[in-house]
């Protein structure tokens, strides 16, 4: 199994967390994406999209880490990371796509970069905008969350993977996370156990 990454790629680090949780061996490969690697035709070969991830398992070839963690809990039931009841489904879906459709996509590095080149937005600018969705999709979270101790239940499942990484960036764009107590100690107890903290980027 090729996991195709960069290890500040908050969609990676979701699917390298499920690997782990899930204990499966797998191969990287890296791409730097400031450098613009994963626009290279050998890597749109493998995904069209040119964003990471994309996970290479016998023939097939897949984008979109949501898609990957799908196939790899489909695959590897144990631990699960979607549950099985529909409206525990549901709710880690809602979590989830809070983070991977609301906040995720528009603060991508493409999305930055077209602010800041095409648009001609300032840094400041930029990490603003960064910070204002980021903000208002964690003000969403904090009310959603429940009261257990992992954002997806008793033990860290899919909502988990893609806080962790998305908390990692907001500290990295210096949000401010004193309106955020409970999802901050949530992040924070997922990311320090062993499968979490073995898929981290190096800090920066
Ligand atoms: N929805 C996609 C998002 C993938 C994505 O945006 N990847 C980013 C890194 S986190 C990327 O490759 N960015 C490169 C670029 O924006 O050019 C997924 O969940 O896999």
């Amino acid at each position: 199994m090729i996991l195709h990454d960069f290890p500040l790629s908050s969609a990676s680090y979701r699917v390298r967390i499920v690997l782990n949780l899930k204990g499966l061996a797998y191969e990287k490969r890296n791409y730097v994406l400031r450098a613009g690697e994963q626009r290279s035709p050998e890597y749109l070969a493998v995904n069209p999209a040119g964003l990471v991830p994309a996970l290479e398992v016998g023939g097939l070839r897949l984008g979109q880490s949501l898609a990957i963690i799908d196939y790899l809990d489909a695959l590897h039931p144990k631990p699960r990371m979607i549950p099985a009841d529909p409206i525990e489904r549901a709710r880690a879906m809602e979590l989830t796509l809070t983070i991977a459709c609301d906040i995720h996509p528009i603060n991508n590095l493409r999305i930055l970069q077209y602010l800041e080149h095409d648009l001609g937005q300032d840094k400041a600018a930029v990490d603003g905008w960064y910070r204002h969705w980021v903000e208002q999709g964690f003000a969403t979270l904090e009310k959603l969350l429940p009261d257990t101790s992992f954002a997806g239940g008793d033990a860290p499942n899919i909502v988990d993977a893609c806080l962790v990484p998305q908390m990692f960036n907001a500290r990295r764009f210096k949000v401010d996370l004193t309106p955020f107590p409970r999802l901050t100690a949530m992040a924070d107890r997922a990311g320090e156990t062993p499968a979490f903290r073995n898929a981290a980027p190096p800090l920066v």
